[in-house]
């Protein structure tokens, strides 16, 4: 008997039936589904907040024109968005509860948009993270801004950082990279950014992108994705960008959780580790725990109190936006997503 070169590369795939492997329900939720000229999409983690669920995520009205040759014409579905928020009794059947961060005044960092939220509860406060456009915020949303936003009480009111916390780089460069990219400037993005508590210090986790594609032209961070991470000790920063940025070489909207005393993340969409899910035990480094097919998209993950009981509790159930090819219809509208029962560990 002789192994062919297939079966021997195979024998180091990651097992598929492990406890790191599962397969996905999806389904619509009421009240925040599809509406004829309404976008709703990139929904935050949602959390449990005296027994009702929040859920942060981005809102905007009427038509976008991605070709518009005029800067302040609607341009894609976050442009001239606020951030809105809704509550549950179920997960199921959501209340739209008005907006918690709307665009600033004239002459702001977030003055055209606010978008893409995620939250963090931690020590009894609140925090929002999200992207921001200035005025002229053009080419696609790629040099938008990371800003944060802090509440006492879940429903707000929220102080805006007076600067964003986080903004693109126009130094460094991806790294050992698989395609001879090693000219192009690293963090030419920033978006969906993520904050969590981690080892005492706080860990903001963000999409980044090329400045240029392939082209030489601006990259519109929809593709050649990979995530960085930055790291500060208040939580209203300085955020240092981590040494080992990119630390994914994959992977689109960031969807993580945090289990044990590592960070497990789903990557999608982008790059050759697409559709795998990741665990690094230092938040850094990460390793392909499984392979997985069908994952949603930008989801927002349930914060499960019990995230620790097993490897994929933290990504139990959530709400995401479904892609152009998968929906129906024009306008962005939110979904649920559940990790099949056959999977979960109790
Ligand atoms: C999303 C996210 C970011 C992008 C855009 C809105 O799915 O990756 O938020 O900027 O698309």
């Amino acid at each position: 008997m002789k192994k062919s070169t297939a079966t021997l590369r195979a024998e180091n795939y990651p097992h598929d039936n492990g406890e790191w492997f599962c397969e996905f329900n999806y389904r619509n939720v009421k009240g925040l589904g599809k509406e004829e000229g309404v976008v709703r999409r990139d929904p935050s983690a949602v959390i449990l907040v005296d027994g009702l669920y929040y859920v942060w995520y981005t809102k905007s009205e009427g038509d976008f024109n991605s070709k518009s040759e005029n800067i302040y014409d609607k341009q894609f579905p976050w442009d001239y968005a606020d951030i809105w928020y809704a509550t549950s009794k179920d997960g199921y059947d959501w209340e739209e509860q008005g907006v918690a961060i709307g665009r600033g005044g004239q002459g702001s960092y977030d003055e055209r948009t606010v978008c893409t939220p995620e939250i963090l509860a931690h020590d009894g406060k609140f925090y929002l993270v999200y992207q921001c456009m200035d005025k002229d915020g053009k080419y696609r949303g790629t040099y938008e801004t990371v800003a944060l936003a802090a509440a006492e009480h879940v429903c707000g009111p929220w102080t805006k950082s007076k600067e964003p916390i986080l903004t693109r780089r126009e130094d460094g460069h991806w790294l050992d990279d698989y395609e001879t990219y090693n000219d192009q400037v690293f963090e030419g993005t920033v978006h969906d950014p993520t904050l969590f508590f981690y080892n005492d210090k706080f860990y903001l986790y963000y999409k980044c992108a090329l400045q240029k594609d392939k082209q030489n032209k601006p990259d519109f961070a929809g593709t050649n994705t990979r995530w960085g991470a930055a790291i500060a000790d208040k939580v209203e920063g300085p955020y240092i960008p981590s040494e080992y940025n990119p630390i994914t070489n994959s992977g689109h909207e960031v969807i993580m959780w945090q289990y044990k005393d590592g960070m497990a993340a789903l990557l999608n969409r982008e790059g050759p580790e697409r559709d795998t899910i990741q665990y690094a035990k230092d938040g850094i480094n990460f390793e392909i725990m499984s392979r997985i097919s069908h994952s949603p998209g930008a989801a927002g993950l349930f914060r499960n109190p019990e995230a620790d009981k097993a490897p994929l509790e933290g990504l139990r159930w959530g709400l995401w936006h479904p892609p152009y090819e998968e929906r129906e219809g024009r306008w962005d509208y939110i979904r649920r997503f559940d990790i099949r029962p056959k999977y979960l560990q109790n």
